[in-house]
């Protein structure tokens, strides 16, 4: 029996919805909350802490979010997000389709308004049908109407956030339940912890031998290694079949580092020859979606076959005829590729070919590092980056922009898995922030987040949020005054739509929070700056004054803008 005007004996003690919330999340090993609190949920947050448990309060839903998101990829565990209604909810909501197209596993929990009147749109308090709203983004989408299924619809919410491809799956709780009272006893025991939530599933033993012929002719194969990979921790596996094979291999950006950066078989500084050269391609949770231009086109060249690793079954053929698909989890499919290729090797003209062309990359790469400007360029000011965070490989790398996080990417090496969090498969601005604030709850290690001043902009005020917790996170502003440059002519009566107020100081903005504020204008002063600022282990700004004229439109994707032809000649 369970509704609030149940008549209970006297001595009967009571729980309620509140509690039973938060003890279907301890059960499921939750400890720690991302949100922005207000009516109905601000009990909730409070509760939570007085249990013991975290709660990173942020200063808009999409940055709790975000770190949710990128604390599900890290710890392979939901991350939560708890949020009001409906302004509080579309702003997570955001963060939860951005989670769900990276596939990352968060559980977005929002307070609802009341079920009658919003349902005859009546107006209420922040009226709106967030169960519908959130289905599109979502991988699920449920609500829980009564506090004795609370157990099922946590439990529910886990399993479908992890289970197969992960994603975000979003809970919405009617501010009437958080009240609603029952039996304590028989609302304990309506909780309970499911098991095997991200079951392993094994590859057909056709399928692997499929793959495994196909792999064995190859005279050129190439192993392209994706976030999935990273996030499905089994690394040294994976590292296995790389060096057992021979097979080079190039990851997409957050797979650096998942295989260092610097290892003999890295083709990261060779990935235009690699890509198009190939001959068998083998994907491990990566898709061939924009980034790998849809395997197609002159990025790939010629004839190629591909092996594809995927939990997700309909991901084969998405693009391309996937000529081995491998359906089921990395870690069961790697390792029975590596039973079925022992003793293969790679042929060394195509490994030497390879080596040969990341050797001539690194070396015109390390000119322009090397190469002095009067104002600091992306390659010299990201090159003294690089060598200092050589060494600090545990330290998390989180990066946004245009070209901020295009010259990142190629500059800046990883050399330990999951330390990379960027803009990922929708390459979004403003994850920086609540990706700080995620790496750190969940390393206890520092961060370091190189941003574009644009893609800074976007969650600036929870540098607030950052201090307030006294995270060791370093920000550096890559800062060019402007949305991919900072020299554009503006027209008259008017300043460019592409360009920020040049007197902006970011560094003052830090301090005004209790941080630590710097700036600097030379790669010296930058890095020396972030050295102290690791060692510190509090909070910095580096305002990194960059060349207002460096930078390219749209960074290395600059063949997606569309541009009239109108007047031009
Ligand atoms: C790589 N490279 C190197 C190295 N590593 N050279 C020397 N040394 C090292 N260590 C070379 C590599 O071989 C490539 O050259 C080049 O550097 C670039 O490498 P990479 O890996 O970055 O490759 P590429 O072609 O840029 O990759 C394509 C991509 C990537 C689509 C996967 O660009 C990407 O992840 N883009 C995300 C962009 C994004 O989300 N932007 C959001 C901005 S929004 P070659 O000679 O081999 O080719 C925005 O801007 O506008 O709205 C907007
Ligand atoms: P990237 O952007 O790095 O190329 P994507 O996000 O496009 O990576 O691809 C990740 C892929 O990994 C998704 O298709 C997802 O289904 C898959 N994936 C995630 N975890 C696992 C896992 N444990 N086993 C198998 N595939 C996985
Ligand atoms: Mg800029």
């Amino acid at each position: 029996m369970s509704n609030e005007t149940a008549i209970l004996p006297e001595s009967t003690e009571l729980t309620d919805g509140f509690h039973l919330i938060m003890e279907a999340l301890e059960m499921n090993g939750i400890d720690t909350i991302y949100g922005l609190l207000g009516i109905p949920v601000t009990e909730l947050g409070r509760l939570w802490q007085a249990r013991g448990n975290r709660f990173y309060s942020f200063r808009n839903e999409v940055n709790a979010g975000y770190a949710a998101s990128f604390a599900g990829y890290l710890t392979k565990k939901p991350g939560v997000c708890l949020t009001v209604s409906a302004p509080g909810f579309l702003n997570g909501l955001n963060a939860l389709a951005n989670a769900t197209t990276n596939c990352f596993p968060m559980i977005l929990i929002s307070g609802s308004s009341e079920r009658e009147i919003v349902d005859l749109q009546q107006g209420d308090y922040e009226e709106m049908d967030q169960l519908n709203m959130a289905r599109p983004y979502a991988k699920a989408s449920y609500r829980i109407n009564r506090v004795e299924d609370i157990g099922v619809g946590v439990a529910r919410a886990m399993r479908a956030a992890l289970s197969g491809r992960p994603g975000g799956v979003y809970l919405d709780i009617p501010a009437r339940l958080l009240g609603q009272t029952v039996d304590a006893v028989e609302g304990g025991n309506s909780l309970f912890a499911p098991v095997d939530m991200s079951p392993a599933q094994l590859p057909a033993p056709d399928a692997v031998a499929r793959a495994v012929e196909l792999i064995k002719g190859a005279k050129k194969p190439l192993i392209l290694l994706g976030k999935g990979a990273a996030y499905a921790q089994c690394d040294e596996q994976i590292k296995a079949l790389i060096e057992e094979t021979g097979i080079p291999f190039t990851p997409m950006s957050m797979a650096k580092g998942l295989v260092p950066d610097t290892h003999p078989q890295c083709a990261a500084a060779a990935r235009s020859l690699a890509l198009k050269e190939s001959d068998v391609v083998v994907l491990v949770g990566a898709r061939l979606n924009w980034l790998l231009s849809h395997g197609k086109g002159k990025t790939w060249g010629g004839a190629k076959k591909f092996v594809q690793i995927d939990i997700q079954a309909n991901e084969m053929d998405s693009n391309v005829k996937i000529d081995a698909p491998l359906v089921g989890d990395i870690e069961s499919c790697v390792s029975a590729l590596r039973a079925g290729l022992k003793g293969m090797a790679t042929s060394t003209d195509w490994t030497g070919a390879l080596a040969e062309k990341v050797a001539a990359s690194k070396s015109k790469l390390n000119a322009r590092i090397n190469t002095a400007t009067p104002a600091m360029n992306y390659a010299n000011s990201l090159g003294a980056i690089r060598d200092v965070l050589k060494n600090y490989p545990d330290i998390t790398l989180v990066n946004e922009g245009a070209n901020a996080l295009d010259n990142c990417r190629m500059i800046v090496d990883q050399y330990l898995p999951r330390r990379r969090l960027d803009s990922g498969t929708w390459g979004i601005m403003g994850m920086g922030m609540g990706a700080c604030v995620a790496a750190a709850s969940v390393t206890d290690k520092p961060v370091v987040a190189v941003e574009g001043d644009s893609a800074f902009g976007f969650a600036g005020m929870e540098l607030e949020t950052i201090t307030r917790y006294d995270l060791p996170v370093t920000v550096i502003i890559m800062n060019n005054g402007g949305i991919y440059r900072g020299d554009e002519n503006s027209p008259a009566h008017q300043v460019s739509c592409m360009l920020f107020n040049p007197a902006t100081r970011y560094d003052k903005m830090m301090e005004s929070f209790g941080g630590k504020g710097v700036r600097v204008t030379t790669p010296e002063e930058l890095a020396a700056a972030l050295e102290a600022s690791i060692k510190s282990g509090k909070p910095t700004l580096i305002d990194a004054v960059i060349d207002p004229a460096a930078g390219v439109e749209s960074g290395r994707i600059g063949n997606l803008n569309v541009v009239s032809q109108i007047g031009k000649k």
